[in-house]
């Protein structure tokens, strides 16, 4: 299985191709775009996500809901493109409006512009935008319904919002609520104390950042290998969750913690109960030699702060070589929600693949016989 995507922020669509689905594998429309939904909620967001309403449009390799094995090509229109088009549009268009050259301190803007060789950073923001994960939302719904049919599943919820950290660790049963919450979290009060931030953070004109934990379910061990560095899961699976925009830690289990403690308190250790080996601990998060071990997989991501502060940070204007504040039109606060669910989505995408090359299969059946003659 392998993803593509294209498109700009402000151009006229947002487009993804999926290959190598098997055919047969019903795919839940209602709940892409539920996923998709998820992804533009949230306390925190700005204006743009009042002007969208993401929803999928899929072009080829589904018929009557069920994948036909050819290529899956799909697309999201971005309805903001009715105000840009005059500024974006591939046949002509006025780009000597909408120019951004007081380089935002934290995002594409000033390496692209280098890189590329433009003057303008609106040809390099409208790709590196995190609009794009509008499409890694769809993509990784998709991987979730064909993960679905094995039993596999992923959930997650929000951690810390800028400081404010809930540091327990919830059952995966108990994940599912932090989607009913205005900022994905579990406990309340700690919640409240988020939001307050944010609504300060958005006075002050700047904005916020945070940890979210996904957390995969019912995978059987032995995915990912230990044999070649290209293929362990672990680097897969951060690797997919470092390609998020704005991530800028990822750790797997007991994480960073495992430099602070010795390997007795680490290391889960193994016993036999009833023909099974058992562990009474998770420090791994799932995965051990770069294969999964049948554990759930714990994961986590760090965003950082929205680089686009409405106050502005110091930087310098490319078109004079002057100081200048960084540029800004709108912003969100905080998009952390967002977050959450891009890193489900996009664990999705990169465990489907692992799934599917070792599995391989043509149609649903094939794939769902070979998954269930694994120990
Ligand atoms: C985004 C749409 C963008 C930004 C955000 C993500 O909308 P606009 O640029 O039109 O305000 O809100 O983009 C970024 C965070 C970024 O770094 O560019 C979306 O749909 O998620």
């Amino acid at each position: 299985m392998k993803l593509t995507t294209a498109g700009e922020s402000h151009g006229k669509t947002l487009v993804g191709i999926i290959e190598g689905l098997p055919s047969n594998l019903p795919i839940d429309i209602d709940f892409v775009n539920n996923c998709l939904a998820l992804r533009q909620s949230g306390y925190g967001r700005g204006g743009r996500q009042k002007i969208e309403s993401d929803k999928i449009e899929i072009l080829s390799g589904v018929r009557n809901r069920l994948t036909l094995g050819s290529p899956l090509a799909f697309q999201i229109v971005n309805r903001d493109y009715a105000n840009w088009q005059p500024y974006m549009a591939p046949e002509g268009a006025d780009v000597s409006q909408k120019r951004l050259t007081k380089v935002r301190p934290g995002h594409a803007d000033l390496t692209g512009v280098i890189k590329y060789d433009q003057t303008d950073a609106r040809n390099i923001l409208e790709r590196a935008s995190a609009r794009e994960t509008a499409v890694r939302v769809a993509a990784g719904a998709i991987a979730m319904c064909y993960l679905r049919e094995l039993g596999v599943q992923i959930s997650g919820y929000v951690k810390c919002v800028c400081g404010v950290e809930d540091k327990a660790f919830y059952p995966f049963e108990r994940l599912s609520e932090a989607k009913e919450q205005p900022l994905f979290m579990l406990d309340g009060e700690l919640q409240k104390k988020a939001m307050q931030l944010i609504d300060e953070l958005r006075v002050a004109g700047d904005t916020a950042g945070g940890i979210v934990e996904i957390r995969v379910k019912g995978l059987k061990s032995g995915f990912g290998s230990c044999m070649q560095y290209t293929t362990k899961l672990d680097s897969i699976l951060c690797g997919a969750l470092m390609s998020v925009q704005a991530i800028k830690g990822v750790e797997v289990g007991m994480g960073f913690g495992v430099a602070y403690k010795p390997g007795s308190l680490v290391h889960d250790e193994i016993y036999l109960k009833d023909g099974a080996y058992v562990r009474t601990t998770n420090n791994a998060g799932g995965i051990e030699g770069g294969m999964s071990n049948g554990g759930e997989i714990v994961l986590r991501a760090a965003m950082k702060p929205i680089p686009t502060l409405m106050k502005g940070l110091n930087t310098v204007d490319i078109s004079t070589g002057q100081p200048a504040k960084a540029a800004s039109e709108r912003s969100d606060v905080a998009a952390i929600c967002a977050c959450e669910i891009v890193a489900e989505c996009v664990t999705a995408t990169a465990l489907a693949e692992v799934v599917s090359a070792r599995l391989g299969g043509d149609n649903l059946r094939e794939v769902k016989e070979r998954y269930s003659r694994l120990p």
